[in-house]
This record gives C-alpha cells, sequence and structure tokens, in this order.
C-alpha cells in the first residue's frame, strides 16, 4: 500500500470534532478501523493454552467436595481461555470444561439448543442418557448430545469419573439463538437397551425407512475407544503415516459422511513414537485431550512459540491460523474438536501445511 503523508495537527482536531459530534448518531468513521475490521489474516484474541490434569485434578475432586452434581447441576470446571477471561469460550466459538460425577449421582435431565460433545477423560461407570438410551462411559469414547435432546448423566461407578464437555455455547451465544430448558424428573425413562444406536447405525448400515432420528446430528450415540484406538493401530502399520498429522481420522455422521454435529467435527489421531512433525496452520482452532502418550505441541510462531509437553488426559488448546507442531516420546492418541463443519459451510476454512 502507498505511503500517505500524515495529517497536520488542525485536521486532526478537526476530524476529532467531526467525529465527536456524528457519535450520538450512533455512526462511526470506517476508515479509523478498517484495518483492524479486515485483517491481513487472522489475528485470534484466544491464545495457546495447556491444563494439566495432575494440577487440574485436585480441585475438580474438591468441587466434588463443596457441591453436589444435583445441586451445581453439572459440576463442571469450565476451561477458560486466557485470551478470553469471563466469556466461558476455549475458542471463539466453542466452550470447553472438565464435568465431574461420583459414584451414585445423577446430573438432572435438561435440554438446550447448544450442541454437546462429551470425551471421557477419567473412570469407568458413569452414563449419560439421551432419546431413552443410556450410554456407559469408557476412558476414550466420544459421546454425543444432540441439539434439544434431553439429556442426563448418572454413576454407577465406584470412583470417580471425569469427561470433558465441548460445546457451541459461544457460538450459539452469538447468534442469540440459544433456548434451553429444565425436564419435569430428574432421570429421563430408558425404552431402549444400551447399544441400540450403535446396532442401527453404527455398522456401515442403516435403517431402510427412518429418517435420522437427530436431523443433522450423528444418530451414533457413543464412538467407543477400542474401535477407533483399534482403526488407528491398523493404519500405523499398514499405512503411510502423514508428516503433518501422523495417522489421524474424523468421525463421521454414518448417514451424511459429513461431522457428526453441525457445529462440530471431532478427530482421533495417533503420533508414532518419535513422531516430529512437520508445521502446519488452520483457520479453525481447536482443542485437544490427550489420550495416551507423552509428547510436545509447539504453538505459535518462532519467537512467540509455546511448547506444551503434554502428558495423558492433559488438556490443550491451539488458536485459529497459530503454527502447530506435534512430536511424540511415545505412541501418542489425541482427540480434538472444532467448529470446521461452520466454517467450511461458510467457505471461509483454510489449511497451510509447510515444508512440503
Ligand atoms: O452436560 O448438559 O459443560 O448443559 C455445560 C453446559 C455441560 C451438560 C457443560 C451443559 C452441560
Amino acid at each position: 500500500m502507498s505511503a500517505r503523508p500524515d495529517p497536520s495537527a488542525a485536521t486532526c482536531r478537526e476530524r476529532q470534532a467531526y467525529y465527536a459530534a456524528i457519535r450520538p448518531l450512533h455512526l462511526s468513521p470506517l476508515w479509523e478501523q478498517l484495518h483492524a475490521l479486515v485483517p491481513p489474516q487472522p489475528r485470534s484474541l484466544c491464545v495457546a493454552a495447556h491444563w494439566r490434569y495432575e494440577a487440574v485434578r485436585p480441585h475438580l475432586m474438591r468441587a466434588g467436595e463443596i457441591i453436589s452434581a444435583a445441586e451445581a447441576v453439572r459440576r463442571v470446571l469450565v476451561l477458560e481461555n486466557p485470551g478470553l477471561p469471563g466469556l466461558a469460550s476455549i475458542t471463539q466459538s466453542l466452550y470447553a470444561g472438565l464435568q465431574l460425577i461420583l459414584p451414585g449421582e445423577v446430573a438432572p435431565a435438561h435440554r438446550h439448543t447448544q450442541s454437546a460433545l462429551r470425551f471421557v477423560v477419567e473412570g469407568s461407570g458413569a452414563y449419560t442418557a439421551v432419546n431413552g438410551e443410556r450410554t456407559t462411559m469408557q476412558p476414550g469414547d466420544f459421546i454425543i448430545t444432540p441439539s434439544w435432546t434431553w439429556h442426563d448423566h448418572g454413576s454407577d461407578a465406584d470412583g470417580p469419573v471425569v469427561w470433558l464437555d465441548g460445546l457451541d455455547i459461544p457460538l450459539v451465544r452469538f447468534f442469540d439463538a440459544g433456548f434451553a430448558q429444565n425436564a419435569a424428573s430428574d432421570q429421563q425413562p430408558i425404552t431402549r437397551p444400551e447399544g441400540h444406536s450403535l446396532a442401527r447405525y453404527g455398522a456401515n448400515m442403516a435403517p431402510l425407512r427412518e429418517a435420522s432420528p437427530h436431523g443433522a446430528t450423528s444418530p451414533i450415540f457413543c464412538y467407543p475407544y477400542a474401535r477407533s484406538r483399534e482403526a488407528l493401530a491398523r493404519l500405523q502399520r499398514d499405512a503411510a503415516v502423514d508428516a503433518w498429522d501422523g495417522v489421524k481420522l474424523r468421525y463421521v455422521n454414518p448417514l451424511t459422511g459429513g461431522a457428526p454435529m453441525p457445529t462440530m467435527a471431532t478427530f482421533m489421531q495417533l503420533l508414532p513414537a518419535g513422531f516430529d512433525g512437520k508445521p502446519w496452520r488452520q483457520t479453525d482452532g481447536a482443542m485437544y485431550s490427550v489420550v495416551e502418550g507423552h509428547g510436545v505441541a509447539t504453538v505459535g510462531d518462532d519467537e512467540a512459540a509455546q511448547r506444551f509437553e503434554f502428558a495423558p488426559r492433559d488438556q490443550f488448546v491451539v488458536p485459529s491460523w497459530q503454527r502447530v507442531r506435534l512430536q511424540a516420546r511415545d505412541d501418542c492418541v489425541l482427540f480434538s474438536f472444532s467448529d470446521r463443519p461452520l466454517q467450511q459451510a461458510a467457505a471461509l476454512w483454510r489449511e497451510e501445511r509447510m515444508g512440503s
């Protein structure tokens, strides 16, 4: 762009007076803010951040002593992006939190237009119920609560169960499109046996004459870790490992081939021991949950890069368009989610894979 001479002090004063005169009419001059409104590339307010499970867990367990799931409704520690304080946002569009349920507790039934995903971090034997069906949680399972479905959580486990909640709360707030209701009873009636949805939709087969029960959202309720893990292990053995992603798969809605939820895409990847990934960047900031292994995520441009040495059950977030590099000490498995389906629907999504 061509350099323009700085305006004189008199001109500046004249313009300031003009801005003051138009302000009461709720008018503002675009020319003072055009560059910030239409930046040459994304400059997210969201920052890279890492939550070590070891550091968070004692506080989560303490929450279990000071409030019950019933009283809290959802006993969750929100993972607040340090660049977005007070907004309950992990990125500009998404929310993340760690939810704790103790043996015998019930988190009462409600429904909301926000879509939710659960990614099981610690413990087995809690369950979530949606649409008259329960799914029992195992570590690494990815579970869906579709928009506007009644859901309650409970636990027959003998210890604490913790999962990562991912919701599109900031997106729904942005659109001013949120509705929510509490149910009349704490637990919904169970009308179908566990595993029903998986049998109906999870065997690469589908019913002949039924509409999708949750519209654009996947009819699969729980994507079990055992299956995802086995697929990754086979691909690690039998296929080329991608230099940026390792072995990475996206979860699909089997009826559409698209993302499991209209607003959120989910992924699982395996980084083989010794993996030294090439850098990439994408316009969808993403939240990561470490299932297995120890490694390093380097996020940001060289001078300002942050180095997250991650361990199992750690959580970390990568902002839009920041450079990321993943390295693995032992075999690592990472779950992640982002707002990619909406960016793609709006034809905004971009990625760059460096060093190819
Ligand atoms: O489990 O329904 O972390 O409604 C935030 C809002 C979890 C839930 C959250 C919610 C839920």
